[in-house]
C-alpha cells in the first residue's frame, strides 16, 4: 500500500510571507465561521505535513518544532499509521465497543499495560482525549478508595473539562469566567528548581515537606483518593522536578494508602526519551493517564493502572460512545510499532544531545535566557529580564513570532507566558534539527 508521507520534501521552504495571501484569505472566513474562543498560535492554513515539515496553503514548508503540542511524534502522516488507519476505515469505523467490541481496543490495553512503568498486574480503559483520561482517572481512584479529595500542584495542566479545570491551576485563558468549578481539589507548590524561593539545593526536600504538611493539615490523609501530577509539567512550562522528588510523593501516597496518578499525556510514548517519563526515576504510578502521542494523531487516550483500582468499578461505570474508536485503535497500533521498530527513544535521546548543546550555547549569548531544561524531545527555555527572575512574556512571543515569520512553528508556554518549548516529531532528520536551531538562534539575535 502506497502512503503519502515521502511525499512531503524534508526541507525549509518560504514562498511567501507568513502567514501568506491564502493563509490570510483562510483566515478571513474562519473569522466569520469559528468560534473567536478558539484560537491558533500561528495562523498558516495546513494542506499536508509529513515527517518534520508542515505545508500551508501558500506552498510554505515549515520545520516543526510543536508535533501539534507533542501528538505526531513518529511525524505526521506516518507511513504505518497511515496503513492501519486506511485498512481499518475500509472495514468497520465504529460498532461502539460497549455494544459489540474489536480485537484494536483490546491489542491496544495489552500494549498499554505491558509499555507503562511496573510489572504489576495492570487494566487499561481508553477514552478520546486527555482531559477525559484525567476525568476517569480521578473516578477509579474515587471509587477504589471511597474517598473524594484529590491533589495538584502549581502550574498543573489536565485539561479544560469542568474536573480538568479545576485540577489546571492556571486562570488566563483556562478558567477565566468559566466557574464554578468542580471542588475537593486541593493545591500544593510544584519542586520548580529555577523558581524555588529559597534556591534550588532546597526544592525537592521544601516542596516535599510542604506536600506533606498541606494534605495533613487542609485535606487529610484519609479523606485524599488521589494526588495527580505531571512528571514534567507541560502546558506550565516543562517544570523539571528535581530527582527524587515524584519517587517520595509516590512512596508517601502509598503509605497512606493514597492513588499516584501520573498524568503523561504530554510526557508518553518516548517524547522524554524513555517510554514515559516516570521511567527516568523508576517510578511507579497506580494510574497513568495516556493520550497526545499514544495514536500519531488520531483522538485516543487511556487510564492504564493496578488491577486492583481498575477493576473496583462497577460495569457500566466508565465508557463513552467513542471511546478506543477502531480507527483510532489501529493509528495507536502503527504508532507503537513506529516507535519500537525505529527506536524513537533512542531518537528523543538523540534530539537532546543534539538540541541541548545549542540551547545551552544561546543561553550563554543572551542573559534573557534563564533556564535551559527538559528530558529528551521535551526541551524548554524560560526568558527573565536580564540579572532577575521576572519573567518576560513579550520577548517570549516576540522570538516565537520572529522563528514563525522565517518558517520555524514553536509553542510557548508556562504559567508566566515566557517558556519557549521544543517538541519536535521524534523522526525529524538531524539537518531540519539544525536549521530550526539556526532560525531561533537568528530569532535571538534579532529580538533579545
Ligand atoms: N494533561 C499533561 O498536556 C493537553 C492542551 C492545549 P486534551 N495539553 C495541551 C490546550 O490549550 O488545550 C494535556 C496535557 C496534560 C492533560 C491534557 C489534556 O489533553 O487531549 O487536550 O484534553
Amino acid at each position: 500500500m502506497t502512503t503519502t508521507a515521502h511525499s512531503v520534501q524534508q526541507r525549509r521552504d518560504l514562498r511567501t510571507e507568513i502567514p501568506g495571501p491564502r493563509s490570510r484569505e483562510l483566515h478571513a472566513r474562519r473569522s466569520a465561521a469559528v468560534s473567536s474562543g478558539v484560537s491558533s498560535g500561528l495562523p498558516i492554513y495546513v494542506e499536508r505535513a509529513g515527517g518534520g515539515i508542515v505545508v500551508d496553503v501558500d506552498g510554505n514548508q515549515l520545520i516543526d518544532f510543536g508535533s501539534g503540542i507533542a501528538v505526531v511524534s513518529v511525524g505526521n502522516a506516518a507511513p504505518r499509521v497511515v496503513d492501519a488507519v486506511q485498512q481499518q476505515v475500509a472495514e468497520f469505523t465504529h460498532t461502539c465497543f460497549m455494544v459489540t467490541p474489536y480485537e484494536g481496543y483490546v491489542a491496544v490495553a495489552e500494549q498499554l499495560n505491558e509499555l507503562t512503568p511496573g510489572t504489576h498486574d495492570k487494566r487499561s480503559a481508553l477514552f478520546n482525549s486527555g482531559a477525559e483520561a484525567v476525568e476517569n482517572a480521578i473516578k477509579i481512584a474515587r471509587t477504589a478508595t471511597g474517598r473524594s479529595a484529590v491533589i495538584a500542584f502549581d502550574h498543573a495542566y489536565h485539561g479544560r473539562t469542568n474536573l480538568t479545570m479545576a485540577l489546571t491551576a492556571k486562570n488566563m485563558p483556562y478558567k477565566q469566567g468559566f466557574g464554578p468549578f468542580a471542588g475537593e481539589v486541593y493545591r500544593t507548590p510544584m519542586a520548580y528548581p529555577f523558581r524555588w524561593p529559597t534556591g534550588p539545593q532546597h526544592c525537592a526536600d521544601e516542596a516535599f515537606e510542604m506536600f506533606v504538611s498541606n494534605v495533613h493539615t487542609q485535606v487529610g490523609e484519609t479523606n485524599t483518593a488521589a494526588v495527580i501530577v505531571e512528571p514534567i509539567q507541560g502546558e506550565g512550562g516543562f517544570v523539571v522536578p528535581p530527582p527524587g522528588f515524584l519517587a517520595r510523593v509516590a512512596d508517601w501516597c502509598r503509605t497512606h494508602g493514597i492513588v499516584f496518578i501520573a498524568d503523561e499525556i504530554q510526557t508518553g510514548f518516548c517524547r522524554t526519551g524513555d517510554w514515559f517519563a516516570c521511567d527516568a526515576e523508576g517510578v511507579v504510578p497506580d494510574l497513568i493517564t495516556t493520550a497526545k502521542g499514544i495514536a500519531g494523531g488520531l483522538p485516543l487516550a487511556g487510564v492504564t493502572g493496578r488491577t486492583e483500582l481498575m477493576d473496583s468499578v462497577h460495569g457500566g461505570g466508565l465508557g463513552g460512545t467513542y471511546g478506543g474508536n477502531p480507527v483510532a485503535c489501529a493509528a495507536a497500533l502503527g504508532a507503537i510499532e513506529t516507535m519500537r521498530t525505529e527506536d524513537l527513544c533512542g531518537a528523543a535521546q538523540r534530539i537532546e544531545s543534539v538540541m541541548a548543546p545549542r540551547l545551552h550555547a544561546l543561553a550563554g549569548e543572551h542573559p534573557a535566557i534563564g533556564d535551559v531544561r527538559g528530558r529528551g524531545a521535551m526541551l524548554a527555555m524560560e526568558l527573565v529580564e536580564p540579572g532577575t527572575k521576572e519573567p518576560d512574556p513579550a520577548l517570549t512571543a516576540a522570538v516565537a513570532a520572529a522563528c514563525h515569520r522565517d518558517g520555524l512553528v514553536t509553542l510557548t508556554a508556562g504559567t508566566f507566558g515566557n517558556v519557549l518549548r521544543f517538541l519536535p516529531p521524534l523522526v525529524i532528520g538531524d539537518e531540519l534539527l539544525t536549521e530550526g536551531l539556526d532560525v531561533l538562534a537568528a530569532a535571538f539575535a534579532a529580538n533579545a
